[in-house]
């Protein structure tokens, strides 16, 4: 065995100990894996904590969270894109997968981080992003170099084509996300090439299965090092129609063109995204990470329509897939809307063949959750923003799935001003982390910072909240810490109970004749939630933002919920 392998298998051991209890359950049935009921919790690493004060976070200062993280209950954390790059997508353009920027640190210290965190019982997934690298990879830089290169068919290339007028053009007229044409020419060959996102970000040609190994190599380095898994980018991207006919042009309500900043329509991406054929390649992606020891997982990037095109990341009845595609729909493309979120709650545990659903609020490429406390957004003039967000959160942690978090949701962090630059909007939700009232909220000794602290950090930070009772951050530990003791929120089914008012979202879960109620209120008024076959009954209040109103601990006819009140009772 050589010294890596024995490194390899010292880490493995560490990441996936099997504790005395779950062992005894084994002996009658094989125990859940762990991802089923966990906590991930994202992490900007740029954003997190600073160690060498360059004002950028790194790898030594996630470990230095580690227990921080461990005490908030979090189970896993994912880490985005940590491996050298040119950073025209801040870390999504991947110039190496199987190395650490030197800004994030050393492979010493990734693999510090991942003997560290399993210390705690933890998981480290790695943000591996596998439809395009940067054009700095040498893939890519062979590719470009000439038409025979071995490489040429690693990337997408094109010939363009000529119009009725004898001018050259893109070969169609297929949109890049981040505006203009998706094809670039090149004159080196006097081809284009594909590239969904940036110019800088060529796409990686799936239909080529040497490209598909070479990934799934690069995805072995990591997981013989201990990751636990991948969040997988942009995954519903990797094959486009080998056809090449042009897509459709978006339209709006009105029927009027849908046009980037560029003033250039954008297309729908029906030839571009989410093809079928994907799914072959997510099999065998599955099959390769279940060869390895641990539970594994795969989540990915799914911003889809509908919880039918969810299911299929799953795999569907045969469960082949992702373990853990994200759901968008619940919580990040919704509003305080309680009939939406009813109803989607309830399409994710009746429509998914029982598969975990992966609720998720907020992110680096989204408005963080005060977006939810704005009119615009369904919330009642002048609401309480820190009781909309603990009414949420208790439906993310109560909730039968598991739960994504993004760093600095537990203590409320706010979004930022939104950057005038149009690539550079999503710093507005990556700004460094509020750790204490002191020098750059604690998350850097430097001078300055990457991005500026946000004003409100000598309020909004988690020195503060730790020693408030009633804090967001306070909040979230105890909702976390009775997800993960509780029976019922671990192991009951979930079903929708009706509390007789479209205000109220309420769901029960339930083991045999055992059960929880949860009722939130998604509206700026009090509203009464009738409790119909509960009333009467005696109730063991969990957790609430509010004083419930109840005789001597039995529930009423109607629980009163305050705005945005949010409570969770166990029936006697
Ligand atoms: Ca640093
Ligand atoms: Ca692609």
């Amino acid at each position: 065995m050589t010294r890596n392998l024995l490194l390899a298998s010292l880490v493995l051991s560490l990441a996936f100990p099997i504790a005395a209890h779950a062992q005894k359950q084994m002996q009658n049935s094989a125990p859940d894996p762990w991802w089923k009921h966990a906590v991930f919790y994202e992490i900007y690493p740029r954003s997190f904590q600073d160690t060498n004060g360059d004002g950028m976070g790194d790898l030594n200062g996630i470990t230095s969270r580690l227990d921080y993280l461990h005490d908030l209950g979090v189970d896993a954390i994912w880490i985005a894109p940590c491996f050298p790059s040119p950073l025209v997508d801040f870390g999504y353009d991947v110039s190496d997968y199987d190395a650490i920027d030197p800004q994030f640190g050393t492979m010493a210290d990734m693999d510090r981080l991942i003997s560290e965190a399993a210390k705690r019982h933890m998981h480290v997934l790695l943000d591996m992003v596998v439809n395009h690298s940067s054009d700095q990879h040498p893939w890519f830089i062979a590719s470009r170099s000439s038409k025979t290169d071995p490489k040429r068919d690693w990337y997408i290339w094109r010939d363009g084509k000529v119009d009725k007028d004898g001018k050259m053009g893109p070969p169609n007229n297929w949109h890049s996300v981040f505006g203009g044409s998706a094809w670039q020419f090149d004159p080196t060959t006097g081809q284009y090439y594909y590239h969904r996102f940036f110019v800088q970000q060529p796409d990686l040609n799936w239909r080529n299965p040497v490209v598909e190994k070479a990934m799934y190599d690069q995805m072995r380095f990591w997981l013989d090092r201990g990751v636990a898994g991948f969040r997988l980018d942009s995954i519903d991207t990797l094959l486009e129609d080998p056809g090449l006919g042009d897509e459709d042009y978006r339209r709006d309500a009105k029927g009027e063109l849908v046009r980037d900043r560029t003033g250039q329509p954008m297309t729908t991406g029906e030839k571009t995204s989410n093809l079928p054929e994907i799914h072959d390649i997510i099999r065998r992606m599955r099959a390769m990470i279940d060869s390895y020891p641990g539970d594994r997982v795969l989540v990915g990037e799914t911003y889809l329509p509908n919880v039918m095109e969810l299911d299929k990341w799953y795999g569907g009845a045969a469960k082949d897939e992702l373990q853990l595609p994200m759901d968008t729909q619940v919580g990040v493309r919704n509003t305080l809307n309680p009939n939406l979120w009813r109803t989607r709650l309830e399409d994710a545990e009746t429509s998914l063949h029982g598969s975990m659903p992966l609720l998720v609020y907020d992110n680096h490429d989204n408005s963080r959750l005060d977006r939810y406390c704005r009119e615009s957004n369904g919330a009642a003039p002048g609401a309480d923003c820190g009781q909309i967000q603990k009414m949420l959160e208790t439906i993310l942690f109560t909730s039968r799935a598991a739960a994504m978090m993004y760093y600095g949701d537990e203590i409320g962090m706010s979004t930022g001003p939104m950057p005038a630059e149009p690539t550079r909007r999503r710093d507005a939700e990556r700004t460094p982390m509020q750790w204490t009232q002191g020098k750059n909220a604690g998350f850097s000794t430097g001078e300055t910072t990457w991005l500026p602290v946000l004003p409100n950090f000598t309020t909004v930070n988690v020195e503060v909240e730790s020693k408030d009772r009633d804090s967001l951050l306070e909040w979230h530990r105890s909702l976390i810490a009775l997800r993960r003791t509780n029976l019922l929120l671990r192991e009951g089914g979930q079903k929708t109970f009706s509390a007789v008012n479209d205000n109220i979202v309420a769901y029960t879960r339930s083991v045999g004749d055992k059960q929880i109620v949860v009722v939130t209120n998604f509206s700026g008024t009090a509203q009464q939630a009738d409790m119909g076959a509960l009333a009467g009954r005696k109730v063991h209040v969990l957790q609430a933002n509010f004083a419930p109103d109840m005789a001597n601990g039995v529930l009423k006819n109607s629980l009163t919920l305050p705005a945005y009140g949010a409570f969770v009772g166990e029936i006697d």
